[in-house]
C-alpha cells in the first residue's frame, strides 16, 4: 500500500440471501474504489449471529457472499476479500472499544430498537453492542471511507464518535472515517411495504428481490408490488411504492426519473411494473452466471479467503499494536 493511497472498508453480513437492496446500496458501489484506493470488503459473520443462525446455512452464505462479492464485480487481485471472523483482531478491537462506547450511545442505536423487536427471545448482548464491533471493523485497517446504505449511518457516526475519543484520550490512533452513501439508490425500500426497509431477513418473500432470484421470480415480485390507487408513474414523496420502483429502474437502466416519465405517461402500472422487473433481471443476468460458476470451485474461494485474512491481519496487527501499547497492555 503507498502512503498516500485512501483506504476503503465494507462489509455484509451472511444473514440471509443477499437483496437488490444490498447490491444497489452497497455492493455495487464498492468496485468505484478498487484499483485507487486499498479496498478490504469483509463478509461479516461475527455480526451475523447476533441473530440466532442456522450453523450450515451461516457457512453456506458464506461463501455464497463472497462468491456474490466477486461476481458483482470485486476482482480478488485488486480487492481484499475477507470473512471477518478469519481474522481474530476483529474480536480484540470490538472488545476493546466495547469499554469506549457508552451505554447510552448503544441505547439510541435504531437498529438495536428495530431487531431487537423482531427477536424478542434473543436480545442478546451482542445486538446491543454490535456497533462497537463495527466500529472495530473499520478502525482496524485505518479506513478512509465507508460505503453503505442509510441504515448503516447511525453506525457510522458512533464510529467516528468513539474514533474521535479514542484519539483524545491516547493521542491520534485511528483515521476517522467517513461513509460515503449512493444517493440515488442509499434505500431501497420493501415491494410490499415501500414505507420500510427492503431486508434479506424479511419473512415475506415478496417484499424482497433477491440478486438470484431467477427472471421468472423477478418479474413475478415486480408485477406484485405495491404501488398506489392513481395510475400514474411519478416521482414523489406521496407515491412511495411507484417512486421506489421507479429508483430501482433508473439503477439499472441509467435513466433519469423525468425520461421514466416520459416514457410511461398514459400506459398505467401494469407496463411500467413489467420494464422494471425485466430491466433488473436483465441486469443481474451477469451476475447470477458468474456466481454459479464461482459458487462451484469451493477451493478457489477458500484460497481467496485464506489470502484476503492473510492480508488483512497484516494490516490489522499494525493498528492493535499501536492501540495495545496505548491502552497499556503489555506486548
Ligand atoms: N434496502 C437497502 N437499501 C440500500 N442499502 C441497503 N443495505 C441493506 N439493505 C439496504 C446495505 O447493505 C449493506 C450490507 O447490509 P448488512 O448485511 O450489514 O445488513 P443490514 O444493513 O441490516 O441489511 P439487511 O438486508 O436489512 O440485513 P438483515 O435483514 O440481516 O438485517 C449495508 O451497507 C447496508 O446499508
Amino acid at each position: 500500500m503507498n502512503n498516500n493511497q485512501k483506504t476503503v472498508f465494507s462489509g455484509v453480513q451472511p444473514s440471509g440471501n443477499l437483496t437488490i437492496g444490498n447490491y444497489l446500496g452497497a455492493i455495487k458501489n464498492f468496485s468505484r474504489f478498487s484499483g485507487e484506493y486499498k479496498t478490504f470488503y469483509s463478509v461479516v459473520d461475527m455480526h451475523a449471529i447476533t441473530v440466532r443462525q442456522i450453523p450450515a446455512d451461516l457457512r453456506r452464505r458464506t461463501y455464497e457472499t463472497l462468491a456474490l462479492y466477486i461476481a458483482c464485480g470485486l476482482d480478488e487481485e485488486k480487492n481484499t476479500l475477507f470473512v471477518q471472523s478469519h481474522v481474530k483482531e476483529h474480536a480484540e478491537l470490538g472488545w476493546i472499544l466495547d469499554c469506549y462506547t457508552m451505554f447510552g450511545e448503544l441505547s439510541r442505536m435504531t437498529q438495536f430498537k428495530d431487531k431487537s423487536a423482531k427477536n424478542a427471545q434473543n436480545i442478546n448482548a451482542g445486538l446491543f453492542t454490535y456497533p462497537a464491533l463495527m466500529a472495530a471493523d473499520i478502525l482496524l485497517y485505518q479506513t478512509d471511507v465507508v460505503p453503505v446504505g442509510i441504515d448503516q449511518k447511525q453506525h457510522l457516526e458512533l464510529a467516528r464518535d468513539v474514533a474521535m475519543r479514542f484519539n483524545q484520550i491516547y493521542s491520534d490512533t485511528f483515521t476517522i472515517p467517513e461513509g460515503y452513501m449512493n444517493p440515488d439508490t442509499m434505500k431501497i425500500m420493501s415491494l410490499s411495504d415501500p414505507t420500510a426497509k427492503m431486508s434479506k431477513s424479511d419473512p415475506n418473500q415478496n417484499s424482497v428481490v433477491y440478486i438470484l432470484d431467477s427472471k421468472d421470480d423477478i418479474i413475478r415480485k415486480f408485477k406484485k408490488a405495491v404501488t398506489d390507487s392513481e395510475s400514474e408513474v411519478r416521482y414523489a414523496e406521496d407515491k412511495p411504492g411507484v417512486s421506489n420502483l421507479m429508483t430501482i429502474y433508473k439503477a439499472f437502466t441509467g435513466k433519469s426519473f423525468e425520461e421514466i416519465e416520459n416514457e410511461f405517461r398514459g400506459s398505467g402500472y401494469g407496463d411500467f411494473k413489467l420494464a422494471v422487473g425485466e430491466a433488473c433481471a436483465d441486469g443481474l443476468s451477469h451476475v447470477r452466471e458468474e456466481f454459479q460458476r464461482l459458487i462451484a470451485d469451493k477451493a478457489h474461494l477458500e484460497a481467496i479467503m485464506k489470502r484476503g485474512a492473510d492480508e488483512a491481519r497484516y494490516y490489522a496487527n499494525k493498528t492493535m499494536s499501536k492501540v495495545r501499547r496505548k491502552i497499556g497492555f503489555i506486548g
